[in-house]
């Protein structure tokens, strides 16, 4: 029996001995100690400062309606209670990493799972796991979109469905290339949805002001055979026109005759532009070559 995560994919083979057969646990809310509470605090105030102008109009109505300016980690108890009436949503606690297959079956059933535990002060910055600052901060205030409720719900039957397709590392793009790091285009101009963008402080100026990364306009096919990096900032950025016209390209789509056509298809690098992009900005790449000096694409 595995008592420790996998060293590749941090995901236990079974859940723990404390978790629930779905992997789930109690959040234990009482359990967190003043300096877990100032820690999100901190992280609050840092990332909630700089949204305004930056974020999506849906991310900030999120913040809002459920009130998660109120101070310290938010209790999901209370925080499912506005959730739930908002969209049908709620948010569970897991200690990691979970499978993937469990993972879309929460996401198809509308509960979103989240890191219980809280970085440390002294990696405010980067780390490997989602903690309850990037799951809750990040990801949960576009959970009380309707549009994006219901993106999300259908992101977790597709999951299922590519599991049995053998897709996944295909779909998994979309999730990165929305959920985690999208960009959408605005009447006021772009702004920044995805939550690995809401809840860093580096990329949420980096993904709008630098001249480094490509942004590119959100194509299906595109995104499914794009390459991502996972231990920086992005180098590219795909931008949706809107959440209506997301809803549009995915869940009123049947994904089978696209993983059938882009089966054979060659993978895109991840700072290639191709033929058929629409470039919204071509970026210099200067942040990834300055980090490398390794030949990169441009
Ligand atoms: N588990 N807790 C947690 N959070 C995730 O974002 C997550 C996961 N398990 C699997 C997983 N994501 C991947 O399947 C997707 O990113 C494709
Ligand atoms: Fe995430």
């Amino acid at each position: 029996m595995l008592t420790t995560p996998d060293p590749e994919t941090h995901v236990y083979a079974k859940p723990p001995a404390h978790a629930n057969a779905d992997w789930t646990i109690d959040q234990d809310w009482r359990s967190y100690s003043d300096e877990e509470h100032d820690t999100w605090d901190m992280l609050f105030a840092r990332q909630s400062k700089m949204l305004p102008g930056r974020a999506s109009e849906a991310f900030l109505k999120g913040l809002d309606i459920l009130q998660l300016s109120k101070p310290g980690i938010p209790d999901f108890d209370e925080l499912n209670q506005i959730l739930m009436d908002a969209t049908g949503w709620q948010v569970v606690a897991v200690p990691g990493l979970v499978p993937d297959d469990v993972f879309f079956d929460h996401l198809a059933n509308r509960r979103f799972v989240s890191g219980n535990f809280i970085r440390k002060m002294s990696q405010l910055d980067y780390l490997q796991e989602p903690d309850i600052f990037h799951d809750v901060f990040g990801h949960v205030p576009m959970l009380a979109d309707p549009r994006f409720a219901d993106y999300m719900a259908a992101y977790g039957r597709g999951g299922l469905r590519a599991l049995k397709f053998g897709t996944l590392k295909q779909l998994a793009r979309l999730y990165w290339y929305t959920v985690e790091f999208g960009l959408i285009q605005e009447p006021e101009g772009l702004r920044i949805y995805g939550a690995g963008i809401v809840s860093s402080y580096g990329e949420s100026k980096f993904a709008l002001d630098d001249e480094s990364p490509n942004r590119i306009q959100f194509d299906l096919e595109r995104v499914l055979r794009t390459e991502y990096r996972i231990d920086d900032y992005q180098q590219n950025y795909f931008v949706i026109p809107s959440l209506d016209e997301l809803l549009r390209v995915t869940v009123e789509t049947d994904f089978k005759p696209v993983y059938d056509k882009i089966v054979n298809m060659p993978d895109i690098a991840i700072a290639e532009i191709v033929e058929s992009d629409l470039v919204l900005t071509k970026g210099t790449q200067k942040y990834a070559m300055s980090k490398s000096g390794a030949a990169t694409v441009i």
